[in-house]
């Protein structure tokens, strides 16, 4: 059977590509998963803290994701949805995965090589070092390794972006298997699951993938954005001014992402879909991506605006799913304390 684990920042209100990059298709793995797969989700609100959080939007956002989980169709009866801070092993777990991690293998993560030069940027100085930036950060990887080795998940369904992290996870594993034996390997080596082609990019720049953290609210549908907002989103996404539509993501990306929306909303093929508007200009072609964006959204829409005012329901989900959570990673933790030597 497979273990399944994926998590999510509590940073905001989710976006059209946490929905078809991510959410999604957790969504899928537990339509399609066999019945003795384990699927774990988990909402990494200790991952949230490596950039400055405030503590009411943080605390709103964090209680506001569960509620989304369940929106989306994630069912706590099939699948175990918590809180990582409400899962205390994690944290032992990445301390120990500190320990033996080298900082070589985290100074070459192009996060925290994009950080690095973000922070360059942000102070117009090329000099600037990282004794800036925070060790959360140098070190977020490390924790991310945690929260699936707690679970010896065999599949990490997660972006592309999240590659290099999941090498990372393996070598770890395979590390602490190497040094630290027992009758058999301790760790499974995690498979990436790239679970989709369709990565998102900004309809303001796309150049930049569509993220929660970017200051122009133009660049993202929401999850909470209502039919009209999405239309006017997706009208003043960035094309070009060829005539017709083709798939063209070096040339034309603007186009191609909101094909590869378009695509992603009805699960067609992107040229097919592209061949359907060779012909169309981009007025008509904008209005179908907005109908097919209104139409993936307005269910989950509709079922978080009810669940999010259901507090007591979220706390005992919350509850129940760490208990679940706490259960399934103590047996790990038993044994890697043991292996370890801090018995
Ligand atoms: N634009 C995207 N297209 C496809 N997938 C995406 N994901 C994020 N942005 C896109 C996927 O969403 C999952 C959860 O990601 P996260 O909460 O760890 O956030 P992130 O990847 O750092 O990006 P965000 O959502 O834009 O947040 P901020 O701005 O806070 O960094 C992951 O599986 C990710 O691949």
């Amino acid at each position: 059977p497979r273990v399944v684990f994926s998590g999510i920042q509590p940073t905001g209100t989710p976006h059209l590509g946490n929905l078809l990059g991510a959410l999604l298709n957790w969504v899928k793995l537990q339509r399609d998963a066999a019945p003795d797969d384990q699927l774990i989700y988990s909402i990494v609100g200790w991952h949230a803290l490596t950039l400055p959080q405030d503590p009411k939007a943080l605390s709103a956002s964090r209680r506001d994701m569960l509620a989304v989980l369940l929106a989306v169709g994630l069912d706590p009866k099939r699948s175990v949805i918590f809180h990582q801070d409400e899962n205390l092993h994690h944290a032992e777990l990445a301390w120990i995965l500190n320990c033996i991690t080298p900082m070589g293998k985290l100074r070459r993560m192009t996060t925290w090589k994009s950080r690095l030069a973000a922070s360059r940027n942000a102070r117009d100085d090329s000099e600037v070092d990282e004794s800036l930036l925070n060790v959360g950060l140098f070190t977020y990887p490390v924790l991310q390794a945690a929260d699936i080795l707690a679970y010896r998940a065999t599949h990490v369904p997660v972006g592309e972006d999240q590659q290099q992290h999941i090498e990372l996870c393996r070598d770890l594993a395979e590390g602490f298997n190497r040094t630290f034996k027992g009758k058999k390997p301790l760790f499974p080596l995690p498979q990436h699951v790239i679970t989709s082609s369709c990565r998102v990019l900004s309809l303001k720049d796309p150049s930049s993938k569509m993220s929660k953290s970017s200051p122009d609210l133009n660049s993202r549908i929401l999850l909470t954005d209502g039919t009209s907002k999405v239309r006017s989103k997706i009208r003043g996404a960035v094309t070009d001014s060829t005539l017709g539509i083709t798939y063209d993501p070096e040339a034309r990306p603007g186009a191609a992402n909101l094909l590869n929306i378009l695509a992603a909303c009805t699960g067609e093929d992107v040229e097919a879909v592209a061949s359907r508007y060779a012909d169309k200009g981009h007025g008509e072609f904008k209005a179908d991506v907005a109908d097919a964006v209104e139409e993936l959204i307005k269910g989950p829409r509709a079922e978080f605006e009810r669940l999010r005012g259901e507090t007591a329901y979220l706390a005992s989900i919350a509850e129940e799913g760490a208990a679940k959570a706490r259960e399934l990673s103590a047996s790990t933790l038993r044994e890697v304390r043991t292996r370890i030597g801090l018995v």
